[in-house]
Protein backbone atom coordinates (compact mmCIF):
# COMPACT_ATOMS: atom_id res chain seq x y z
CA UNK A 1 0.00 0.00 0.00
CA UNK A 2 1.26 3.26 -1.01
CA UNK A 3 2.08 6.67 1.27
CA UNK A 4 -1.88 8.38 0.33
CA UNK A 5 -3.78 5.44 0.37
CA UNK A 6 -2.98 5.36 3.92
CA UNK A 7 -3.61 8.77 4.74
CA UNK A 8 -7.23 8.78 3.44
CA UNK A 9 -8.23 5.66 6.48
CA UNK A 10 -6.70 8.47 8.74
CA UNK A 11 -8.83 11.22 7.46
CA UNK A 12 -12.33 8.88 7.48
CA UNK A 13 -11.49 7.49 10.67
CA UNK A 14 -10.68 11.06 11.87
CA UNK A 15 -13.91 12.39 10.70
CA UNK A 16 -16.02 9.48 12.06
CA UNK A 17 -15.01 10.07 15.61
CA UNK A 18 -15.96 13.66 15.95
CA UNK A 19 -19.17 13.18 13.92
CA UNK A 20 -20.01 10.51 16.50
CA UNK A 21 -18.65 12.51 19.63
CA UNK A 22 -21.17 15.19 18.18
CA UNK A 23 -24.27 13.07 17.81
CA UNK A 24 -23.53 11.72 21.02
CA UNK A 25 -23.60 15.12 22.52
CA UNK A 26 -27.02 16.27 20.43
CA UNK A 27 -28.65 12.92 21.93
CA UNK A 28 -27.75 13.71 25.47
CA UNK A 29 -28.59 17.35 25.12
CA UNK A 30 -32.63 16.76 23.57
CA UNK A 31 -32.90 14.13 25.90
CA UNK A 32 -32.69 16.06 28.99
CA UNK A 33 -34.33 19.17 27.16
CA UNK A 34 -37.45 17.03 26.42
CA UNK A 35 -37.44 14.69 29.89
CA UNK A 36 -37.49 18.72 31.47
CA UNK A 37 -40.14 19.98 29.64
CA UNK A 38 -42.30 16.40 30.36
CA UNK A 39 -41.52 17.44 34.25
CA UNK A 40 -42.78 20.90 33.74
CA UNK A 41 -46.47 19.86 31.95
CA UNK A 42 -46.44 17.56 35.23
CA UNK A 43 -46.77 20.18 37.78
CA UNK A 44 -48.26 22.85 35.49
CA UNK A 45 -50.94 20.12 35.51
CA UNK A 46 -50.94 19.32 39.48
CA UNK A 47 -51.46 23.67 39.78
CA UNK A 48 -54.46 23.81 37.25
CA UNK A 49 -56.08 20.84 39.14
CA UNK A 50 -56.12 23.01 42.34
CA UNK A 51 -58.81 25.93 41.83
CA UNK A 52 -57.26 29.36 40.79
CA UNK A 53 -58.57 31.47 43.46
CA UNK A 54 -55.95 29.43 45.66
CA UNK A 55 -52.87 30.79 46.38
CA UNK A 56 -49.70 28.29 46.82
CA UNK A 57 -49.73 28.90 50.96
CA UNK A 58 -53.26 28.08 51.24
CA UNK A 59 -52.33 24.63 48.76
CA UNK A 60 -49.92 23.94 51.55
CA UNK A 61 -52.75 24.31 54.21
CA UNK A 62 -54.93 22.15 52.13
CA UNK A 63 -52.42 19.47 51.80
CA UNK A 64 -52.09 19.17 55.89
CA UNK A 65 -53.98 20.91 57.98
CA UNK A 66 -52.94 21.04 61.76
CA UNK A 67 -55.03 19.37 64.48
CA UNK A 68 -55.39 23.06 65.97
CA UNK A 69 -56.10 25.29 63.09
CA UNK A 70 -60.06 23.05 62.88
CA UNK A 71 -62.17 24.39 64.73
CA UNK A 72 -64.25 22.04 66.90
CA UNK A 73 -68.27 22.21 66.27
CA UNK A 74 -70.57 22.39 69.10
CA UNK A 75 -72.42 19.20 68.93
CA UNK A 76 -76.26 19.62 70.20
CA UNK A 77 -76.85 16.79 72.66
CA UNK A 78 -79.80 14.28 71.82
CA UNK A 79 -82.12 14.28 74.55
CA UNK A 80 -82.97 10.58 74.16
CA UNK A 81 -78.98 10.01 74.39
CA UNK A 82 -78.64 11.92 77.55
CA UNK A 83 -81.44 10.03 78.74
CA UNK A 84 -80.61 6.56 77.67
CA UNK A 85 -79.38 5.38 81.25
CA UNK A 86 -83.22 6.43 83.06
CA UNK A 87 -84.95 4.21 79.86
CA UNK A 88 -82.14 1.58 80.64
CA UNK A 89 -83.77 1.16 83.97
CA UNK A 90 -87.45 1.96 83.18
CA UNK A 91 -88.71 0.15 80.02
CA UNK A 92 -85.40 -1.96 79.53
CA UNK A 93 -86.39 -4.10 82.79
CA UNK A 94 -90.11 -3.98 82.20
CA UNK A 95 -89.31 -5.43 78.40
CA UNK A 96 -86.79 -8.26 80.75
CA UNK A 97 -89.74 -8.95 82.38
CA UNK A 98 -91.73 -10.03 79.32
CA UNK A 99 -88.96 -11.07 77.39
CA UNK A 100 -89.42 -15.18 76.47
CA UNK A 101 -93.00 -15.44 78.81
CA UNK A 102 -96.24 -15.87 76.37
CA UNK A 103 -98.49 -15.46 78.98
CA UNK A 104 -97.94 -13.09 82.20
CA UNK A 105 -99.58 -13.92 85.62
CA UNK A 106 -100.01 -11.83 88.47
CA UNK A 107 -96.44 -12.43 89.99
CA UNK A 108 -95.05 -10.67 86.73
CA UNK A 109 -97.22 -7.71 87.28
CA UNK A 110 -96.51 -7.15 90.96
CA UNK A 111 -92.24 -7.49 89.41
CA UNK A 112 -93.66 -4.40 86.20
CA UNK A 113 -95.00 -2.53 89.32
CA UNK A 114 -91.98 -3.07 91.77
CA UNK A 115 -90.08 -1.62 88.65
CA UNK A 116 -91.79 1.14 88.64
CA UNK A 117 -91.49 1.95 92.42
CA UNK A 118 -88.01 1.61 92.41
CA UNK A 119 -87.78 4.03 88.99
CA UNK A 120 -88.25 7.10 90.98
CA UNK A 121 -91.46 7.71 89.89
CA UNK A 122 -92.67 8.67 93.36
CA UNK A 123 -95.25 6.17 94.72
CA UNK A 124 -98.27 7.80 93.73
CA UNK A 125 -97.41 8.24 90.75
CA UNK A 126 -97.17 4.63 90.04
CA UNK A 127 -100.51 3.90 91.76
CA UNK A 128 -102.02 6.14 89.34
CA UNK A 129 -99.81 4.40 86.17
CA UNK A 130 -100.41 1.06 87.63
CA UNK A 131 -104.63 1.55 87.36
CA UNK A 132 -104.24 2.94 83.98
CA UNK A 133 -102.56 -0.06 82.48
CA UNK A 134 -105.39 -2.23 84.43
CA UNK A 135 -108.68 0.37 83.30
CA UNK A 136 -107.11 0.78 79.56
CA UNK A 137 -105.84 -2.77 78.71
CA UNK A 138 -108.09 -5.80 78.32
CA UNK A 139 -106.55 -9.26 79.45
CA UNK A 140 -104.77 -10.50 76.35
CA UNK A 141 -103.09 -6.65 75.35
CA UNK A 142 -101.47 -6.88 79.11
CA UNK A 143 -99.75 -9.70 77.82
CA UNK A 144 -98.75 -7.72 75.32
CA UNK A 145 -95.54 -5.25 76.28
CA UNK A 146 -95.89 -3.00 73.28
CA UNK A 147 -99.79 -2.12 74.41
CA UNK A 148 -98.42 -2.08 78.06
CA UNK A 149 -95.86 0.62 76.90
CA UNK A 150 -98.27 2.50 75.38
CA UNK A 151 -100.31 2.66 78.03
CA UNK A 152 -97.89 3.89 80.02
CA UNK A 153 -96.49 6.56 77.78
CA UNK A 154 -100.00 7.79 77.29
CA UNK A 155 -100.61 8.30 81.19
CA UNK A 156 -97.37 10.11 81.35
CA UNK A 157 -98.25 12.12 78.85
CA UNK A 158 -101.71 12.67 80.28
CA UNK A 159 -99.87 14.03 84.00
CA UNK A 160 -97.79 16.22 81.93
CA UNK A 161 -100.44 17.71 79.96
CA UNK A 162 -102.25 18.72 82.99
CA UNK A 163 -99.90 20.38 84.49
CA UNK A 164 -98.01 22.12 81.63
CA UNK A 165 -100.85 24.38 80.84
CA UNK A 166 -98.75 27.20 79.82
CA UNK A 167 -98.35 26.72 76.44
CA UNK A 168 -95.24 28.84 75.55
CA UNK A 169 -91.79 28.44 76.83
CA UNK A 170 -89.59 30.25 79.38
CA UNK A 171 -88.08 32.58 76.36
CA UNK A 172 -91.59 33.15 74.84
CA UNK A 173 -92.95 33.82 78.13
CA UNK A 174 -90.05 36.70 78.95
CA UNK A 175 -90.23 38.05 75.44
CA UNK A 176 -94.35 38.64 75.40
CA UNK A 177 -93.91 39.77 79.46
CA UNK A 178 -93.48 42.94 81.10
CA UNK A 179 -89.85 44.35 81.76
CA UNK A 180 -87.54 43.82 83.78
CA UNK A 181 -88.99 39.63 83.93
CA UNK A 182 -87.19 38.48 87.56
CA UNK A 183 -86.10 35.31 87.65
CA UNK A 184 -84.89 33.95 91.15
CA UNK A 185 -83.18 30.70 91.35
CA UNK A 186 -83.32 28.81 94.39
CA UNK A 187 -82.22 24.47 95.64
CA UNK A 188 -80.02 22.74 97.56
CA UNK A 189 -76.45 22.78 97.62
CA UNK A 190 -74.75 21.61 94.34
CA UNK A 191 -78.19 21.05 92.14
CA UNK A 192 -77.07 23.30 89.43
CA UNK A 193 -78.41 26.86 89.58
CA UNK A 194 -75.38 28.94 88.73
CA UNK A 195 -74.49 26.69 86.02
CA UNK A 196 -78.03 26.42 85.09
CA UNK A 197 -78.13 30.84 85.13
CA UNK A 198 -75.35 30.61 83.31
CA UNK A 199 -77.14 28.67 80.36
CA UNK A 200 -80.21 30.50 80.76
CA UNK A 201 -78.67 34.08 80.35
CA UNK A 202 -76.85 32.72 77.18
CA UNK A 203 -80.36 31.75 75.60
CA UNK A 204 -82.00 35.06 76.78
CA UNK A 205 -78.76 36.76 75.39
CA UNK A 206 -78.93 34.79 71.83
CA UNK A 207 -82.87 35.65 71.88
CA UNK A 208 -81.79 39.35 71.58
CA UNK A 209 -82.77 39.91 75.36
CA UNK A 210 -81.07 42.51 77.36
CA UNK A 211 -79.68 39.88 79.83
CA UNK A 212 -77.94 40.90 83.72
CA UNK A 213 -77.22 38.56 86.35
CA UNK A 214 -77.73 39.15 90.01
CA UNK A 215 -74.90 37.67 92.37
CA UNK A 216 -77.33 36.91 95.33
CA UNK A 217 -75.02 34.20 96.71
CA UNK A 218 -73.15 35.99 98.94
CA UNK A 219 -72.06 33.26 101.11
CA UNK A 220 -70.18 30.04 99.53
CA UNK A 221 -66.80 31.29 98.40
CA UNK A 222 -66.18 31.55 94.45
CA UNK A 223 -69.60 32.03 94.44
CA UNK A 224 -69.50 35.49 92.75
CA UNK A 225 -66.43 34.59 90.33
CA UNK A 226 -68.48 31.55 88.87
CA UNK A 227 -71.05 33.96 87.76
CA UNK A 228 -68.65 36.22 86.57
CA UNK A 229 -67.36 33.77 84.49
CA UNK A 230 -71.06 32.36 83.29
CA UNK A 231 -71.70 36.29 82.73
CA UNK A 232 -68.62 36.87 80.34
CA UNK A 233 -69.17 33.41 78.55
CA UNK A 234 -72.92 34.54 77.99
CA UNK A 235 -71.87 38.03 77.05
CA UNK A 236 -74.04 39.62 79.51
CA UNK A 237 -74.24 41.78 82.52
CA UNK A 238 -73.76 41.42 86.03
CA UNK A 239 -74.65 43.50 89.37
CA UNK A 240 -72.00 41.99 91.83
CA UNK A 241 -71.06 44.16 93.94
CA UNK A 242 -68.38 42.21 96.21
CA UNK A 243 -68.52 43.68 99.54
CA UNK A 244 -72.03 43.16 99.95
CA UNK A 245 -73.10 40.51 102.81
CA UNK A 246 -76.64 40.76 102.66
CA UNK A 247 -78.31 38.26 100.02
CA UNK A 248 -81.58 40.80 100.09
CA UNK A 249 -79.55 43.93 99.83
CA UNK A 250 -77.79 42.65 96.70
CA UNK A 251 -80.94 41.56 95.57
CA UNK A 252 -83.13 45.03 96.33
CA UNK A 253 -79.98 46.90 94.31
CA UNK A 254 -80.27 44.43 91.90
CA UNK A 255 -83.67 45.37 90.94
CA UNK A 256 -83.38 48.98 91.27
CA UNK A 257 -80.03 48.68 88.45
CA UNK A 258 -82.33 46.15 86.48
CA UNK A 259 -85.02 48.55 86.26
CA UNK A 260 -83.05 51.82 86.02
CA UNK A 261 -81.06 50.41 82.66
CA UNK A 262 -83.96 48.94 81.30
CA UNK A 263 -83.18 45.09 81.23
CA UNK A 264 -85.25 42.98 79.82
CA UNK A 265 -84.86 39.96 81.92
CA UNK A 266 -82.77 39.76 85.51
CA UNK A 267 -81.64 36.52 87.05
CA UNK A 268 -80.74 36.37 90.23
CA UNK A 269 -78.52 33.54 92.28
CA UNK A 270 -78.85 32.55 95.73
CA UNK A 271 -77.00 30.12 97.76
CA UNK A 272 -77.72 26.40 98.15
CA UNK A 273 -79.38 25.64 101.19
CA UNK A 274 -81.11 22.42 102.65
CA UNK A 275 -84.96 22.96 102.31
CA UNK A 276 -84.41 21.52 106.17
CA UNK A 277 -82.66 25.00 107.70
CA UNK A 278 -85.97 26.87 108.71
CA UNK A 279 -83.62 30.36 108.87
CA UNK A 280 -81.92 30.10 105.58
CA UNK A 281 -85.32 29.43 103.88
CA UNK A 282 -86.62 32.49 106.38
CA UNK A 283 -83.59 34.17 104.36
CA UNK A 284 -84.86 33.54 101.10
CA UNK A 285 -88.76 34.94 101.85
CA UNK A 286 -87.03 37.99 102.21
CA UNK A 287 -85.39 37.90 99.25
CA UNK A 288 -88.43 38.03 97.48
CA UNK A 289 -90.41 40.03 99.45
CA UNK A 290 -87.73 42.74 98.71
CA UNK A 291 -87.60 42.03 95.46
CA UNK A 292 -91.30 42.83 95.11
CA UNK A 293 -90.66 46.16 96.55
CA UNK A 294 -88.56 47.34 93.62
CA UNK A 295 -90.42 45.68 91.09
CA UNK A 296 -94.37 44.91 92.29
CA UNK A 297 -94.95 42.16 89.72
CA UNK A 298 -91.09 40.45 90.63
CA UNK A 299 -90.08 37.52 90.66
CA UNK A 300 -92.43 36.81 88.26
CA UNK A 301 -90.67 32.73 88.21
CA UNK A 302 -89.15 31.70 91.45
CA UNK A 303 -87.48 28.62 90.07
CA UNK A 304 -86.03 25.39 92.39
CA UNK A 305 -83.28 23.76 90.27
CA UNK A 306 -83.41 19.89 91.26
CA UNK A 307 -80.49 17.27 90.52
CA UNK A 308 -82.18 14.32 88.73
CA UNK A 309 -79.58 12.17 90.58
CA UNK A 310 -81.07 13.08 94.02
CA UNK A 311 -84.04 11.02 92.82
CA UNK A 312 -86.88 11.08 95.50
CA UNK A 313 -85.04 12.86 97.31
CA UNK A 314 -85.94 16.11 94.55
CA UNK A 315 -89.36 15.47 95.60
CA UNK A 316 -89.41 16.26 99.17
CA UNK A 317 -86.79 19.67 98.27
CA UNK A 318 -89.55 20.97 95.57
CA UNK A 319 -92.01 20.27 98.44
CA UNK A 320 -90.28 22.21 100.97
CA UNK A 321 -89.33 25.27 98.85
CA UNK A 322 -92.77 25.06 97.40
CA UNK A 323 -94.35 25.61 100.90
CA UNK A 324 -91.82 28.37 101.60
CA UNK A 325 -91.53 30.68 98.39
CA UNK A 326 -94.57 29.75 96.48
CA UNK A 327 -92.60 28.35 93.66
CA UNK A 328 -93.66 28.58 89.87
CA UNK A 329 -91.66 25.92 88.12
CA UNK A 330 -88.39 23.49 87.99
CA UNK A 331 -85.51 22.91 86.43
CA UNK A 332 -84.19 19.04 86.39
CA UNK A 333 -80.20 18.97 86.05
CA UNK A 334 -77.76 16.10 85.14
CA UNK A 335 -80.36 14.61 83.34
CA UNK A 336 -77.35 13.27 81.12
CA UNK A 337 -76.04 10.30 82.83
CA UNK A 338 -78.34 9.64 85.27
CA UNK A 339 -81.09 6.76 85.34
CA UNK A 340 -83.78 8.99 87.59
CA UNK A 341 -84.97 10.80 85.25
CA UNK A 342 -88.42 9.40 85.84
CA UNK A 343 -88.65 12.00 88.93
CA UNK A 344 -89.81 14.39 86.51
CA UNK A 345 -92.83 12.35 86.46
CA UNK A 346 -93.22 12.26 90.08
CA UNK A 347 -92.84 16.04 90.55
CA UNK A 348 -95.50 17.11 87.40
CA UNK A 349 -98.09 14.86 89.54
CA UNK A 350 -97.21 14.65 93.22
CA UNK A 351 -96.38 18.68 93.35
CA UNK A 352 -98.55 19.77 90.13
CA UNK A 353 -95.32 22.35 89.55
CA UNK A 354 -94.50 22.34 85.87
CA UNK A 355 -91.18 21.49 84.54
CA UNK A 356 -89.56 24.56 82.93
CA UNK A 357 -86.38 23.70 81.74
CA UNK A 358 -83.65 20.26 81.66
CA UNK A 359 -79.88 19.99 82.26
CA UNK A 360 -78.22 17.93 79.82
CA UNK A 361 -74.37 18.69 80.77
CA UNK A 362 -72.33 21.56 81.87
CA UNK A 363 -71.41 23.41 78.82
CA UNK A 364 -73.59 26.70 77.77
CA UNK A 365 -75.84 25.05 75.55
CA UNK A 366 -76.45 22.31 77.30
CA UNK A 367 -80.37 23.02 78.63
CA UNK A 368 -83.81 22.30 76.66
CA UNK A 369 -87.31 23.44 77.16
CA UNK A 370 -89.33 20.68 78.64
CA UNK A 371 -90.86 18.99 75.85
CA UNK A 372 -93.78 16.38 77.30
CA UNK A 373 -94.11 14.06 74.38
CA UNK A 374 -90.54 14.18 73.41
CA UNK A 375 -89.40 13.44 77.20
CA UNK A 376 -91.84 10.33 77.66
CA UNK A 377 -90.61 9.02 74.24
CA UNK A 378 -87.11 9.30 75.84
CA UNK A 379 -87.89 7.32 78.53
CA UNK A 380 -89.72 4.97 77.56
N1 LIG B 1 -73.51 16.70 83.90
C1 LIG B 1 -74.10 17.82 84.32
N2 LIG B 1 -73.51 18.57 85.26
C2 LIG B 1 -74.13 19.70 85.66
C3 LIG B 1 -75.37 20.11 85.12
N3 LIG B 1 -75.72 21.27 85.73
C4 LIG B 1 -74.74 21.55 86.62
N4 LIG B 1 -73.79 20.62 86.59
C5 LIG B 1 -72.56 20.54 87.42
O1 LIG B 1 -72.93 20.46 88.79
C6 LIG B 1 -71.94 21.08 89.59
C7 LIG B 1 -72.60 22.09 90.53
O2 LIG B 1 -73.13 23.12 89.74
P1 LIG B 1 -73.40 24.59 90.30
O3 LIG B 1 -74.05 25.34 89.20
O4 LIG B 1 -72.20 25.18 90.92
O5 LIG B 1 -74.44 24.27 91.44
P2 LIG B 1 -75.09 25.29 92.47
O6 LIG B 1 -76.46 24.79 92.74
O7 LIG B 1 -74.95 26.66 91.99
O8 LIG B 1 -74.15 25.03 93.73
P3 LIG B 1 -74.06 25.97 95.06
O9 LIG B 1 -73.93 27.36 94.60
O10 LIG B 1 -72.86 25.46 95.75
O11 LIG B 1 -75.29 25.71 95.85
C8 LIG B 1 -70.94 21.72 88.64
O12 LIG B 1 -69.84 20.87 88.52
C9 LIG B 1 -71.70 21.77 87.32
O13 LIG B 1 -70.85 21.72 86.21
C10 LIG B 1 -75.98 19.28 84.11
O14 LIG B 1 -77.07 19.53 83.57
N5 LIG B 1 -75.30 18.15 83.74
MG1 LIG C 1 -74.17 28.38 92.89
Amino acid sequence: MNQLDTSWIWVIGGAALVLGTISTIIYYFARYYFKTSEQDNEVVKSLKEIPPTQTVDERKVLQKEPENLKTPQPIKKELKDALFNTKQGLWGRIKDSFSGKSELNKDDFESLEEILYTSDLGPQTVQRLVEAISEDLDKSEKKDADKVRQALKNEMLNIFQSIQKEKQNLLEKVKNSHHPFVIMVVGVNGAGKTTTIGKLSNLFASAGLKTMLIAGDTFRAAAREQLDIWSQRADVEIFNPGNVQDPSAVAFDGCSSAKAKNVDVAIIDTAGRLHTQSNLMDELKKMKRVIAKVLPEAPQETLIVLDANSGQNALVQAKMFNEALELTGAVLTKLDGTAKGGVAVGLAYELELPIRLIGVGEGLDDLRNFESSEFVDSII
